[in-house]
Order: structure tokens, then sequence, then C-alpha cells
């Protein structure tokens, strides 16, 4: 089934010139960028992203990381596209990371682990509605569709 989930390139990916790299695993994959744009996040946002959060100790610092620099958000789509971020994002604890994932390859500490994604169809619908409105969510589509999801779509 098609999906759509938001990923965050976090502000560290972004101090680390890693943005490119990080959206070209997903695009390489076949995902389609439907949503994108570089966000100076201001605490309001930050604290309504992280709200199950709240209550946690080290909610401040992760509100103070979010908000530390510009990230990147981006509207991801694909079939089982929810799922499949995830997996390829890897554990939130970079240490337990897989190799291969954007955080087993690239991020070594827990607070700066370089990515968010969506974790389940509710929350990818919230978070999308979150960061981007509506009218920054574009449907089109791409020639190349007939290779990667084949010829149905
Ligand atoms: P995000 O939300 O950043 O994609 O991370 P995850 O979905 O993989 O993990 P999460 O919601 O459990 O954690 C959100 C965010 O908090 C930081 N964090 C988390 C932290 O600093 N210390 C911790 O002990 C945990 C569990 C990292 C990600």
């Amino acid at each position: 089934m098609t999906e759509r989930t938001l990923v965050l390139v976090k502000p560290d990916a972004v101090q680390r010139l890693l943005v490119g790299r990080i959206l070209g695993r997903f695009e390489e994959r076949g995902l389609k960028i439907v949503g994108l744009k570089l966000v100076q996040v201001d605490r309001d946002l930050a604290e309504r992203h992280y709200a199950v959060h709240r209550d946690r100790p080290f909610f401040p610092g992760l509100v103070a990381f979010i908000t530390s620099g510009p990230l990147v958000a981006a509207a991801l789509e694909g079939p089982g596209a929810i799922a499949m971020v995830r997996a390829m994002v890897g554990a939130t604890r970079p240490p337990e990371a897989a190799p291969g994932t954007i955080r087993g390859d690239l991020a070594i500490e827990t607070g700066q682990n370089l990515i968010h994604a969506s974790d389940a169809p509710e929350t990818a619908i919230a978070e999308l509605a979150l960061w981007f409105r509506p009218e920054e969510l574009v449907a089109y589509g791409r020639d190349l569709d007939r290779w990667l999801v084949g010829p149905s779509t």
C-alpha cells in the first residue's frame, strides 16, 4: 500500500554535511520526495513534535538539540514507506543500530542520531500535518515508477 511518512534530517546531519547522502539513500531506494524544506525549528514546534516525551528526563536536551540549527523536513512516499524508512534509519541508539542503516553507518550517540522518521501510520499522518501545510505536499508522477513499482502505477 502506498504510504507517506515524515523524515527529519536533524541539525547534526545538516552541520555534518550529510543531508544529500541521507536523502540520497531514500531516493536510491525508490521512495518519492513529495515535500521538502529547510526549517529553523522554534520551541513550540519542537515541543509539539516531541510531546510524547514531555516527561522524560532527556526532553529538555532533546528540544535544545532540535532547535539548535536548521533541519530538513521531508515527506517520502512509496509502497510500505513507513516501515521501510524506519528500517533504513535503524535503532534509536546508534550503538544498537545495524550496519547498513543510516544510524548504524553514520551516528555514534543517541542524542545526536541524525534523523527522525514516523513510526506508525497514525504518527505519520499527525507528523506530516504538523510539519507541512497541505499545499506543500505535491502529488506527481515519475516516468521511472514503472521500473520501480511496476506497470500498474
Ligand atoms: P526520533 O524520534 O528522533 O526519530 O527517534 P526514535 O523515534 O528512533 O526514538 P524515540 O522517539 O524513542 O526518541 C526520540 C529522540 O529522543 C532522543 N533520546 C531518546 C535521547 O536523547 N535519550 C533517550 O534515552 C532516548 C530513548 C533520541 C531520539
